[in-house]
């Protein structure tokens, strides 16, 4: 049986629609582990055996340990090509995958500098700045998502549920976290919470125990 581990909110929970979309589709069964990120049970010694980045998501499958999500979902498609997690033809593949990078090498990393600005520069002013500077492009970035929720027929990439989908709700509630309100961004905010009403996602964020609400005035 496959186990992924997770953090609740966190972009593990990219893999985690995958897997629940997996089971959905082929019964096919995993563990999902929780991990304590605020509690450093990431940076433990049997954790950073499996993932020596001591990040979330770890997906194990058969005893052999595999971080990054991109890869990792990539895993889990050619895995189960059945279950449609992503396109199988080559073009549209191409395309599906140049927006999961995107989300994966841009987006979540403009994120982290809001977040932990301290991981990146030390004073307290250049941590002000930077994170001023990353709410800004975090703010386009989110509006970019907003205009590919537009062609949504009903997800991202079409007839099927994607990583991308499952990516674009986890920004939209950091978004929030960010002082964000997903109010200002209504198509965006629209296509989420269809999206969340959906089975495989919606268990996906019962079992992390978590909302969409997370918009809070900063
Ligand atoms: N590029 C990595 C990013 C993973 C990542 O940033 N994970 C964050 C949660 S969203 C994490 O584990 N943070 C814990 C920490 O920094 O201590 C991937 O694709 O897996």
């Amino acid at each position: 049986m496959m186990k992924l581990y997770y953090g609740p909110g966190a972009c593990s929970f990219v893999p985690h629609v995958g897997l629940e979309a997996i089971r959905a589709a082929t019964g096919e069964d995993f563990e999902a582990q929780s991990v304590k990120l605020h509690k450093g049970e990431q940076r433990t010694p049997e954790y950073l055996a499996l993932n020596p980045l001591g990040l979330v998501p770890v997906l194990v499958d058969e005893g052999r340990a595999l971080n990054q999500i991109v890869a990792s979902c990539d895993y889990l498609d050619r895995r189960y090509p059945q279950v449609g997690l992503l396109p199988a033809e080559p073009w549209q593949r191409a395309q599906a995958m140049s927006h999961f990078a995107w989300m994966n090498n841009t987006v979540h990393p403009t994120f982290t500098r809001i977040f932990r600005p301290g991981s990146f520069v030390a004073s307290e002013t250049a941590q002000a700045e930077l994170k001023q500077a990353a709410l800004v492009a975090f703010r386009e970035q989110l509006e970019r998502i907003q205009a590919m929720t537009a062609h949504a027929a009903p997800f991202l990439l079409g007839e099927r549920l994607s990583f991308v989908d499952a990516y674009a709700l986890v920004f939209l509630r950091w978004g929030g976290l960010a002082g964000i309100d997903p109010a200002t961004l209504p198509a965006y905010q629209a296509f989420v919470e269809k999206l969340a009403a959906t089975p495989p996602v919606a268990t996906a964020m019962a079992r992390e125990g978590i909302k969409l609400a997370t918009y809070q005035k900063t």
